[in-house]
């Protein structure tokens, strides 16, 4: 089956998170990625929290699907000449290295548009160029605080928190990635590449948009209503940690179900949806709430949420998580259960919606992955293998006209 991005070469200049699982994504798309990794060693994450000796991580595996793997020293000038080959017959570069490395390495972006101007050259930094910090090396954690994610997560009697989901890392991929198919539309347009840029920051800061918007509202009316701080607690100037409250206009929590003494995700989210008050009150057992002023609208309950959401665990208290939410889905009520990583690795639909992926891997055997969160009609991403350090280095060099002996003279030089 032909894929979307059949015919698209990618150069893979990416390590650790942030650009690999942009390039993963192409890649499964039908793109061929090609990741010059540095001969001996390559990407960082090959060794980083190995669970099996001598066999690549899975940070490396997970993030590295459907990749072929050339070394190339690309500090070595025979490195650079196999490049400067590859750039020329490339779609799209793309990169994550520190500032200014690419430019030490003698491949600014000026170099690049001489050497193949149809190209596209991607980059990820964590901050955007002409930041006041933009000589940052920035990793995740550092991208959550520096995007607003930290401040405003967490509950309001302790630290800035970091979300378990990769806001910095992976989430700048997917802005990237979509940065790069903008960019390979518009050079269908005008035949020219062009330069796509994405920082760590802008992308975290882009999914706390409805923070932005809180700081907005406090400023003006000194309060927001939907937090739990309101109406009893106090505002500062700041958007406040708002704990599991729900972001819009919705209230929610997380609420204990039958057995949160001893197990700590036996826990539900429920939403407390403005029109879906009758069938909450209905599916508690609680008609008396549909009319009395106290409950009726969402200002009138807002007061003493904290008093429903302790009637809703009481009513939870002899249901396990999924047979509360077998009961709430009826009456269509938001909710779900607090899923452990164990329980979606083992989770039937998610196997079935090829979501959770088993891939046979030449050294591990196989390992779990998340494949492709998106799904088309005419096409199924199928997941193969990350590739074994240097796997295709030469299969890729006799691609780019280089003979046996050739192959063997940069061996020799140690620049593959
Ligand atoms: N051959 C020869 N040299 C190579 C090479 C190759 N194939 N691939 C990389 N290198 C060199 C680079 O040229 C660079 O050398 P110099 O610093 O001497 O110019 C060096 O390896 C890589 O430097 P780096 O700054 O990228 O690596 P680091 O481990 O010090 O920093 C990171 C890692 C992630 C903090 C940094 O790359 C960064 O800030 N990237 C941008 C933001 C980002 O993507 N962060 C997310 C990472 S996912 O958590």
């Amino acid at each position: 089956m032909t894929k979307p991005l059949d015919g698209i070469k990618i150069i893979d200049f990416t390590h650790v998170q942030a650009g690999p699982a942009c390039t993963q994504l192409l890649a499964w798309f039908g793109a061929d990625v090609i990741k010059v990794e540095r001969p001996g060693s390559g990407d960082v994450t090959r060794n980083q929290l190995r669970d099996i000796p001598d066999a690549d991580a899975l940070y490396f595996t997970m993030l590295n699907s459907n990749k072929k793997s050339l070394t190339l020293d690309t500090k070595k000038p025979e490195g650079k000449e196999v490049l400067e080959k590859l750039i020329r017959e490339s779609d799209v570069l793309v990169e994550n290295f520190g500032p200014g490395a690419l430019d030490r390495m003698g491949f600014s972006w000026e170099r690049l548009n001489e050497l193949n101007p149809k190209m596209i050259v991607a980059s990820v930094k964590g901050f955007s160029d002409g930041h006041h910090y933009d000589d940052l090396k920035v990793y995740e954690n550092v991208a959550q605080c520096a995007g607003g994610a930290a401040s405003t997560t967490g509950f309001w009697d302790g630290p800035p928190t970091i979300s378990a989901a990769a806001l910095g890392d992976s989430n700048t991929g997917m802005h990237l990635a979509i940065g790069i198919l903008t960019a390979l539309l518009g050079r269908d347009k005008t035949g020219k590449g062009q330069k796509v840029a994405v920082s760590m920051q802008d992308s975290v800061l882009n999914l706390c948009r409805v923070k932005l918007r809180d700081q907005q509202r406090l400023e003006r009316v000194g309060y927001l209503e939907e937090y739990p701080q309101y109406p009893h607690g106090e505002f500062g100037d700041v958007v406040p940690r708002g704990g599991n409250a729900g972001g819009g206009g919705q209230p929610g929590w997380v609420l204990k179900c039958k057995g949160w003494e001893t197990d700590s995700n036996a826990y539900i989210y429920f939403t407390i949806q403005g029109h879906a008050w009758e069938p909450i009150c209905k599916a508690l057992g609680k008609p008396e709430w549909i009319e009395d002023p106290a409950y009726k609208t969402a200002e009138a309950r807002q007061p003493h949420i904290f008093e429903i959401f302790k009637t809703i665990e009481a009513w939870l208290a002899d249901k396990t998580k999924f047979e509360a939410v077998d009961i709430l889905r009826k009456f269509d009520i938001p909710c779900a259960p607090v899923l452990t990583m164990k329980e979606l690795a083992n989770d039937p639909s998610l196997r079935a919606s090829g979501t959770i992926v088993e891939v046979p891997h030449k050294k591990r055997g196989s390992y779990l992955t998340v494949g492709s969160p998106i799904k088309f009609s005419d096409m199924k991403p199928e997941v193969t293998a990350s590739p074994l350090l240097g796997e295709h280095t030469d299969e890729v060099l006799a691609g780019l006209g280089y003979s046996k002996q050739d192959i063997f003279n940069l061996r020799e030089m140690k620049a593959v």
